[in-house]
């Protein structure tokens, strides 16, 4: 008990100190080292004998100082970020809960933390009052798998039991720039990935809904049974939201499961100002919802929501006696609406988050996000040498920076080529001097910046910081990828 308490007291401390580097510009958001060079620093083989309070508080010491610092505002790597305090303390109380969310006996309090949230979550969609229930999953990925299996069995109610009827082909349908999990869930479903069309999408990156017909009577035509249609909103990379009215009215007429992957940009049903970019998402038979994205909850936390109340038990249940027990509070029990029998309480986080911050205050982050991403595309687009490559509907910017050398260089295969190699090299110089971190993808078949507005405190200076490193690093390319003037101001927070 005493280690316990002392762990716990040391640990606050750590903690704060930590959360405080958070707001500090001058903390670096990485202090990057090879694989190599980490097994050297640190003492990572597990040991025959116990060490003591303090050398575990060693460890974390060491675990802090070399891992990425993902609450900084240099940190736009990747579609999460930002530090929310009180999901934070949800975290922790869930580790010194240490229970499983399958039945009301072992997690009351919780379950119905976890029924409230969906509840609330599902009236943000738009569902009527006596539609829709939902489950937390680990991640998207589940989100989207869970969904596509529920649709599988709707679609062949024999599959559950006998599996799939090899005389009918089932066939998927999302945009060609939806997530790879997608395509991941058909080959875990038994469909196989050939059986995902992926449907064209347009200058923004939004599926072509005349396009989506197209490929819908073709398989139609070939003897196939067209049956789930996946629209993305937003898209993960060019942050595209997918046209929910149109494709929901082609998903009806067709009889096709209409599931929305909004894992990134669900948030937005939270503001008035943006929600019309879902316009049309109360048509979904499903939505993935990440509030461990724009809402800044500390991993995982993601939604599944299911309109149609008692599918994903349909789906899920194994009847196991053992532990779902007959009695007045069995019908709380989550456990059959999933994939999963033991999983994390991913509620308490959320709930303690929403209590703090309320509708409104998750609806003004999710605004300063957006704020800031078009921030981020004004900046790009004004800057000589940057090119914004699609026009932004959510809080990611894609561009290009091009070295002085490939200015003069026409449009074709060659220039793209060597603004695709600047482009990694360049982020690959940044990620290593460790001031911020951002990614790039593959963007109309030239590697590209992504930048996500994915932390409410980044500021218009934040912004310009990254921008001036992207400059500062061209500048140290050899000649051939062509140098750019040094900026004035560039050596700002650089170690
Ligand atoms: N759903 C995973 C997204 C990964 C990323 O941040 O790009």
């Amino acid at each position: 008990m005493r280690d316990t308490e002392f762990l716990i007291q040391e640990a606050a401390k750590l903690a704060t100190a930590y959360v405080a580097g958070h707001f500090d510009r001058q903390e670096p958001v990485v202090r990057v080292a090879s694989a190599a060079e980490l097994a050297e620093r640190l003492d990572l083989q597990p040991p025959r004998t116990g060490r003591s309070a303090e050398s575990l508080l060693e460890d974390v010491r060491s675990t802090l100082h070399y891992s990425v610092r993902t609450g900084h505002p240099g940190f736009c790597n990747q579609l999460f970020g930002d530090h929310d305090a009180a999901g934070l303390l949800g975290e922790w109380m869930t580790a010194l809960l240490n229970t499983s969310m399958y039945t009301f006996e072992v997690a009351p309090v919780v379950t119905l933390m976890e029924l409230a949230l969906m509840r609330h979550m599902c009236g943000f969609v738009g569902w009527p009052e006596d539609e829709g229930e939902g489950i937390l999953s680990p991640g998207g990925s589940i989100a989207n798998l869970m969904a596509l299996l529920a649709a599988r069995n709707r679609a062949q109610p024999d599959a559950k039991e006998r599996g799939l009827d090899p005389g009918r082909r089932l066939v998927v349908l999302m945009s060609a720039e939806a997530h790879y999990s997608v395509e991941r869930a058909a080959s875990v479903a038994g469909l196989g990935t050939e059986a995902v069309r992926k449907v064209e999408v347009d200058a923004v990156g939004r599926m072509s809904p005349e396009a989506l017909e197209a490929a819908v009577v073709q398989a139609r035509a070939s003897g196939e049974q067209p049956f789930f249609l996946c629209a993305t909103a937003s898209t993960t990379v060019a942050g595209a939201f997918d046209p929910l009215e149109s494709l929901g009215e082609i998903a009806a007429r067709h009889g096709l499961w209409f599931h929305v992957d909004a894992a990134c940009g669900g948030s937005v049903l939270l503001s008035a100002k943006h929600r019309g970019l879902m316009r049309g998402v109360e048509r979904a038979d499903s939505v993935a919802w990440n509030p461990h994205k724009m809402m800044g909850i500390p991993l995982t936390c993601s939604a599944l929501l299911v309109r149609e109340r008692g599918r994903l038990a349909a789906t899920n249940a194994m009847g196991a006696d053992y532990l779902f027990h007959q009695g007045s509070d069995a019908r709380y029990d989550l456990g059959d609406l999933t994939l999963q029998c033991g999983r994390r309480v991913d509620a308490l986080k959320l709930w303690l988050s929403w209590r703090a911050q309320g509708d409104e205050g998750h609806a003004r982050r999710v605004e300063r996000l957006f704020t800031l991403a078009g921030t981020m595309r004004d900046l790009v687009e004004a800057r000589e040498g940057f090119e914004l490559l699609r026009e932004p509907e959510g809080c990611n910017t894609c561009f290009h920076y091009l070295p002085v050398g490939l200015r003069g260089m026409e449009p074709g295969p060659a220039r793209s080529r060597a603004v695709g190699e600047a482009t990694v090299a360049i982020r690959e110089r940044m990620r290593a001097a460790g001031r911020v971190l951002v990614n790039y993808a593959t963007l109309d078949g030239v590697p590209a910046f992504r930048h996500v507005a994915n932390n409410h405190r980044t500021t218009p200076e934040d912004l310009g910081f990254l921008l001036d490193e992207i400059e500062r690093h061209a500048a140290t390319l050899p000649a051939a990828a062509g140098r750019a003037p040094v900026p004035a101001g560039a050596a700002r927070r650089s170690s």
